[in-house]
């Protein structure tokens, strides 16, 4: 057997051993050994194999199949050359969003760098600063003990991914080079050495968890849970009978939770009397979220076992892993100033979703859908075995508006790590294939997953519909939102300016908006994905409620000009309920 075919069986079997199940292959001919070896490895059901032509929709692939299954890595493998630089995106993601993925970018011999050879870059520490751990396996040799060395390798690969011991979960590169020949010959018995087997895999665990902060409730307090926040801040913000303002992608937007929160934090009485705020996960949807974060005098706890927590502003006054709020009195005839408040901020919650709820009826009964009625209408059909992935841009802040509670055993996911509108389709692909993977008996089986994303989100990573006829088939219902252009600009500063002539409007559009009339029905036609417009609510409803086999897009069109009315009006029904 010759030394690169050798490394691979390795490598493979070592990626099994240690959990790692999902492998996403990108072809090439430099990566050809581990090719050969992962068709084995899925032919004799060890690994499911994914394979992707575009490496940038491959990397964010693999992200998904990672996060869909919290501490479980998966793998994107790619040859040389700029192949690996097409995984930084999801690569940068994992580093923020804390995601283990572990990439195996396939190199030639050291000994080729810098010397003209043809896909031959300097690819060692590629990722930068993103990645937690990097090694490289160099050219292998027939030489005993080789195939331990490697071994150990991978599992300190797959442990740094993982983000153990005591460390956080995120990316990692190995950078395999593999000699020529590049093709199996040779039985794995002429090998001096067992290609499997557990010498030199070293198994590393998690470090103990953290002990919790005592929290006294006497002051008027909010917990803010932000991306993948997780249900802890849902359980704390019930048992310090604290106001819950709980972004989508939060883990922790429940029964209970104050849907248009981001509409009430302007108000003195609510927002402006808060006096300490609880932060979990990655907060970082609006503008009033950012303004709160920010305020002088504010008690602000970052409650992250992460090292990389969020305190933008650096207001934070305490970072602690976990708090428990103290013990609270039993409820006496007359209730104290902050459970009052509380109660006032709940009452106010429910008037203000209702006010919203029935505005975005009136606009869709009089013709007009909106990206937050679509968001709604979005969130409600996302049943307890659902997983809906939200895009950036507006789609994830039109559900924080207009979403009401979700299932507790229902998932919305997000790329918050960096927030990009790249990759979002394929990184949802991710996920409905590791759930489709969790097989029959997993209580998310039956389960639809769906993605919500802007035009231009969507036409960011078209190349994620792309799924070969040989691969497993893609379970997706895809709804894009459809303004025509980067809508989320008419809502920042750029679309407020009053001042603009029709010149300054002109370049507004072009260089901000970035208008777009690309025929989605002809583009969907193209890969051979099912296609249909929906123009009302019923229509929408019906759409939701029975998605085809495969991916398959919903398409609303809404108008962009009506995005800042839209804002305003709601603003002032919310102020008037
Ligand atoms: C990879 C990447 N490029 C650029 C941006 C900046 N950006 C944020 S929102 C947006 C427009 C998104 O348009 P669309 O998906 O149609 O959503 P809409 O704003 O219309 O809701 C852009 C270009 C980004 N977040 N990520
Ligand atoms: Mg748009």
């Amino acid at each position: 057997m010759n030394p690169s075919t050798a490394l691979a069986s390795v490598i493979v079997a070592a990626l099994t051993d240690l959990g790692v199940r999902q492998v996403v292959l990108c072809p090439g001919s430099r990566s050809a050994p581990l090719a050969y070896a992962l068709a084995t490895a899925a032919h004799e059901k060890r690994v499911h194999l994914h394979v992707r032509i575009d490496e940038r929709s491959a990397g964010f692939l693999a992200l998904g199949l990672a996060k869909a299954v919290p501490g479980t890595p998966a793998a994107v493998i790619t040859t040389s050359g700029t192949a690996v630089a097409n995984l930084h995106p999801a690569v940068l993601e994992a580093a923020h969003a804390g995601v283990p993925l572990l990439v195996l970018s396939a190199d030639r011999p050291h000994e080729l760098r810098g010397a003209g050879a043809s896909q031959t870059t300097d690819q060692v520490r590629l990722f930068g600063s993103a990645l937690r751990w990097f090694a490289e396996i160099p050219a292998p040799h027939r030489e005993p003990g080789q195939a331990r060395a490697w071994r150990n390798v991978l599992a300190r690969a797959v442990a740094a991914a993982r983000g153990n011991p005591g460390a956080d979960p995120g990316p990692v590169q190995l950078n395999v080079a593999f000699a020529d020949p590049l093709t199996p010959d040779g039985a794995e018995a002429d090998w001096p050495e067992p290609l499997t087997g557990s010498d030199g895999l070293t198994t590393v665990t998690a470090a103990a968890p953290p002990m919790p902060v005592r929290l006294s409730g006497s002051l008027r307090t909010v917990v803010l849970a932000g991306d993948d926040a997780g249900p802890e801040a849902a359980e704390v913000a019930a048992a310090g009978g604290w106001p819950l303002l709980a972004e989508p992608s939060s883990g922790a937007r429940r029964d209970g939770a104050i849907g248009p929160y981001r509409l009430l934090l302007d108000r003195p009485d609510l927002g402006g009397a808060i006096e300490r705020v609880l932060v979990y996960g990655r907060p970082t949807l609006s503008r009033p979220v950012s303004r709160l974060l920010a305020r002088p005098g504010l008690d602000v706890v970052v409650v992250s076992a992460r090292p990389e927590w969020t305190d933008a502003a650096r207001n934070a006054r305490l970072v602690v892993p976990a708090v428990v709020p103290a013990v609270t009195p039993a409820p006496g005839p007359t209730p104290s100033p902050a459970e009052d408040w509380a109660r006032a901020w709940t009452a106010a919650g429910v008037a203000a979703a209702a006010a919203v709820d029935r505005l975005l009826d009136e606009e869709a009964a009089a013709g007009r859908l909106t990206g937050p009625l679509i968001a709604r209408e979005v969130a409600a059909a996302t049943g307890p075995a659902d997983v809906l992935f939200a895009g950036s841009s507006n789609p994830i802040r039109d559900l924080d508006l207009a979403a009401g509670p979700f299932a507790p055993t229902a998932r919305v996911l997000a790329n918050r790590g960096l927030a990009g509108i790249d990759g979002t389709m394929s990184t949802a692909s991710g996920v409905a294939l590791a759930r489709a993977a969790a097989g029959p008996r997993s209580p998310h089986a039956g389960g639809v997953v769906r993605c919500l994303v802007g035009d231009l989100t969507f036409l960011h990573d078209v190349g994620g519909l792309l799924v070969g006829p040989l691969e497993e088939p893609v379970q997706l219902q895809i709804v894009v939102v459809d303004d025509a252009g980067g809508g989320i600009f008419a809502l920042l500063e750029h679309g407020a300016r009053a001042d603009r002539g029709e010149r300054e409007n002109a370049d507004f559009e072009r260089v901000f908006v970035t208008p777009q009339q690309v025929d989605l029905a002809a583009l969907c036609a193209g890969y051979g994905v099912d296609h249909q417009v929906v123009d009302d609510v019923a229509g929408l409803r019906k759409a939701l409620a029975d998605p085809p086999p495969g991916i398959s897009v919903i398409q609303v069109k809404v108008d962009r000009n009506g995005h800042r009315d839209l804002a305003e009006r709601l603003k002032r029904v919310v102020q008037a309920s």
